[in-house]
């Protein structure tokens, strides 16, 4: 860049109380000078401006919970919405889509969450369980859906050569694409932090980045060619999914639905999910920290929690939902307070013990209000929800591969094993059924001979 380029980038950033991101200028190299240029280029100033005087100097808004009521979910989804699901799969009109582009902090693991092994039996990671599911529906349907999995800059390359490693799972089209980034900002001055000298402190954009990211990479374009109408979205870290789900996929077709949510009946007034509400006709997320306790506790005649409409993040979007909303709204930005590493006014490394910063994210259920109709659809806890979130307690590797474990025993029970439980119901050994092995019991029943006994470690691929 040129000194006239350099001015004008000073002058960009001081009409915005920014200009300290060139502090270290003059003292960088040339490539220091290209990377810092990129990353600043990156950033929408009065995007920011905006963002630093409501989520950082303004007063702590509260969601405002005027007009807002309870839904009730539909139960299970009915024949005709599982055939229905069944068709658009196996005329290829359904792609999948998996965020993965979070950082994973809570888990404490070195590398995409996507990568981390936790088959029960073998070292099976979660991008590897999902996958086969994608790759199950093939071999049922006929068709295999098209999978895009969401990175951010900081995984992307280690998750590309995972997938490279593992020959993408046997996937015939996979595709990674990149999200955004928002700067992580001082959370006094609303400064937009350097995590080094040459580099601004970027974060991933929340998981409401998907939607943008997916035009952004030519994504939705390539699902349109290939004549995608619904996509199945899910996160990560939760390997229960059933990815796909013909009835799931149903009955948002048939309600002609713009975005569908599964959820589980919450039991739980503090526990750490969403619930999806309605508010003026159109459905909403309220995210757990946001319900205030007098309605996280409020009951029904019948003793069930009145807000118990959990929300597990897995949704289902119509195609055209997903372009409309990518080119023509923005979805709100929440606050979270963070520790983030930086570089102090002198360029002297920073690691904060306590949370020193505002990050920037958007977050996918913000969508629902936007969806002029919407299906809720309730799903069982144990069959379909146990994210890996934490390196111990709940949500961690010992209650998902439990949970992994509890599940094929149930199958193989139904296949005709005999499988050894603890006295509380749970399966006693660690148990692991691949999801190429069978679609459902009956066909696992020729897998297995008559009579197999559960009482080891069990797997089958
Ligand atoms: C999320 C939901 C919560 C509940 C729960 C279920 C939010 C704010 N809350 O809680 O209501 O449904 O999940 O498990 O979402 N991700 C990205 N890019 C990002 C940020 C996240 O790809 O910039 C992915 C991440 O890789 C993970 C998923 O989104 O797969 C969930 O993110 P999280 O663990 O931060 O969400 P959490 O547990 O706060």
């Amino acid at each position: 860049m040129g000194d006239d380029g350099v001015r004008d980038l000073r002058a960009a950033l001081a009409a915005h109380g920014q200009e300290g991101l060139l502090r270290f200028w003059d003292e960088l190299d040339g490539a220091g000078r290209e990377r810092l240029e990129r990353d600043l280029r990156s950033l929408d100033l009065d995007l920011l401006d905006r963002l630093v005087e409501t989520l950082v100097h303004g007063r702590e808004e509260h969601l405002d919970m005027g007009g807002v009521e309870p839904v009730e979910p539909d139960p299970a989804p009915s024949p005709e919405a599982v055939a229905e699901g069944e068709d658009a799969l196996a005329r290829g009109a359904v792609a999948v889509v998996i965020v993965a582009g979070g950082q994973g902090t809570r888990l404490g693991f070195d590398g995409p969450k996507g990568c981390y092994p936790i088959g029960p039996v073998t070292d099976r990671s979660l991008f590897q369980i999902h996958c086969e599911k994608v790759a199950a529906l093939g071999r049922r349907y006929g068709r295999t859906p098209p999978l895009y999995v969401m990175t951010s800059d900081d995984n992307h390359a280690a998750t590309e050569a995972f997938f490279a490693d593992h020959d993408r799972f046997g996937l015939e089209h996979v595709r990674l694409f990149r999200q955004g980034t928002m700067p992580a900002v001082d959370a006094r001055s609303g400064t937009v932090l350097l995590a080094a000298p040459d580099r601004v402190a970027l974060s991933p954009d929340g998981h409401g980045g998907t939607l943008r990211a997916l035009r952004r990479n030519g994504c939705l374009d390539e699902m349109r060619e290939r004549g995608i109408e619904t996509i199945f979205y899910l996160q990560v870290d939760n390997p229960l999914v059933a990815v796909g789900d013909p009835g799931f996929v149903g009955a948002h077709r048939l309600a002609g639905a713009e975005v569908s949510s599964k959820v589980v009946r919450k039991t739980d007034p503090a526990e750490k999910v969403g619930v999806v509400a309605a508010r003026d006709g159109r459905q909403l997320v309220i995210e757990y920290s946001d319900l205030p306790d007098r309605l996280a506790e409020q009951r029904r005649p019948d003793g069930g929690l009145a807000y118990a409409a959990g929300s597990i993040a897995l949704h289902v979007f119509s195609h055209d939902f997903v372009e409309r909303v990518a080119a023509t709204a923005d979805l709100p930005y929440h606050r979270a307070l963070k520790r983030v590493s930086c570089v102090d006014e002198r360029g002297r490394p920073v690691d904060p013990d306590e949370p020193n910063a505002i990050k920037f994210e958007q977050f996918i259920f913000d969508t629902l209000p936007l969806a002029r109709r919407s299906l809720v659809l309730e799903t069982s806890r144990e069959g379909e929800f146990e994210p890996l979130k934490n390196a111990e307690g709940v949500s961690s590797p010992e209650t998902v591969r439990a949970r992994l474990s509890d599940a094929a025993a149930d199958v193989l029970e139904a296949a005709g094993a005999v499988v050894s439980r603890t006295p509380e119901g749970a399966a006693a050994v660690p148990i692991e059924l691949g999801p190429l092995v069978a679609a459902d019991p009956a066909e696992l029943a020729r897998r297995i001979a008559p009579g197999t006994v559960v009482d080891g470690p069990f797997t089958l691929s």
